[in-house]
């Protein structure tokens, strides 16, 4: 397992990793709790416990990068630059929200800052990677496309079909591989006789490694390393990123049955911002105050988007045709 026992980053960057881990973890809290309030339509698939993969990942991208997520894909759109804002007014169904209030969690899609879309299916990230990064190969430029995707996808035919074929073609996309170790309430051991998915990437060809997808300095290096390859035409990497979530698979659904509350009190307790917290104290890199002070500003952020969210209006029904292309 690839990990990160010391760290070439200053302190302002470790600062902004655990600010935006701290953000994706508010604002999650705020949208589950909107949706135990009825207040939020649909599904709502949290991130919390793995916020450290997007973060570390999208830290090396720049603006033009692109990423293609999930339908749990709200700490990918916050990490690669949507804002809270405009992410919380999407789930609200209001028109100030990032896809104007008509997607919702699992449709935000922002292209200006490079999120090439959440999707409710499970797979197709990784062929939609595959082909921006074609694009962007034969366009001859140095741009990096990103592919997120779970455990689950890994034995869908998108995988071994995109993975083949960035690896065939050399081109400069990451494969992401976010295995918390369930799909649903299917454990992953159960679906695999291979636990680790990089082992079957490796079989592609790429180069394939496994991450403790709950240390986002480890996450950060592997993908430096990656984006680097990408950008110099070298082809594309493979990151598995061991992690857990530690809530339901989507807000008001059961979660009991198919894992010991054990399990997830153990990995509560390697809560990635935790981890980066206790990191950035000991080592003396940022004091207490200083981190309480990001803490406290994130909140305020995150106050003032659900306030943007629910005081926003909703669409208007007479614009209920725009944006349909066949009706
Ligand atoms: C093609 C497809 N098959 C099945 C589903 C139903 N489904 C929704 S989420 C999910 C589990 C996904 O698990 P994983 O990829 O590990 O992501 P996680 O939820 O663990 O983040 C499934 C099977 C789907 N959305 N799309
Ligand atoms: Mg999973």
């Amino acid at each position: 397992m690839l990990s990160a026992p010391s760290t070439s980053l200053s302190t302002s960057e470790l600062l902004s990793l655990y600010r935006k881990m701290v953000q994706i973890r508010r604002t999650e809290e705020q949208l589950a709790r909107a949706h135990q309030s009825g207040a939020i339509p649909g599904a709502c698939h949290t991130y919390v416990g793995e916020e450290a993969i997007a973060t570390g990942v999208c830290a090396n991208l720049r603006a033009d990068d692109v990423i293609f997520s999930t339908h749990r894909g709200h700490g990918h759109a916050l990490a690669k630059g949507v804002t809270p804002r405009a992410m919380m007014a999407e789930l609200f169904g209001r028109v100030t929200g990032v896809s104007a209030g008509r997607g919702g969690s699992m449709h935000l899609f922002s292209p200006e800052v490079g999120l090439m879309g959440t999707s409710g299916v499970v797979g197709p990230s990784i062929l939609l990677a595959t082909g921006a990064a074609y694009t962007f190969k034969l366009l001859g430029t140095d741009r990096v496309s990103v592919a997120f995707f779970g455990d689950g996808a890994v034995n869908n035919g998108a995988f071994h079909e995109g993975v083949n074929m960035g690896a065939i073609w050399d081109l400069p996309v990451l494969y992401i591989c976010e295995n918390n170790q369930y799909a649903t309430e299917v454990p992953f051991a159960s679906v695999s006789k291979t636990t680790d998915v990089a082992e079957r990437a490796r079989a592609y060809g790429l180069p394939s490694y496994v991450v403790d997808g709950n240390d986002v300095l480890a996450v950060h290096a592997a993908a430096a390393e990656a984006v680097r390859r990408a950008r110099a035409g070298e082809g594309p990497t493979f990151l598995e990123c061991k992690t857990y979530r530690t809530r339901s698979h989507s807000e008001g659904m059961r979660d009991a049955g198919y894992r010991t509350a054990e399990e997830v009190e153990e990995w509560k307790n390697r809560s990635p911002i935790t981890k980066l917290r206790e990191y950035l104290i000991s080592e003396r890199l940022a004091p207490e105050e200083e981190l309480a002070r990001v803490e406290a500003e994130v909140e305020a952020e995150v106050d003032d988007a659900r306030q943007f969210a629910t005081s926003s209006p909703w669409p208007d029904p007479a614009t209920v045709l725009d944006h349909v292309y066949s009706a």
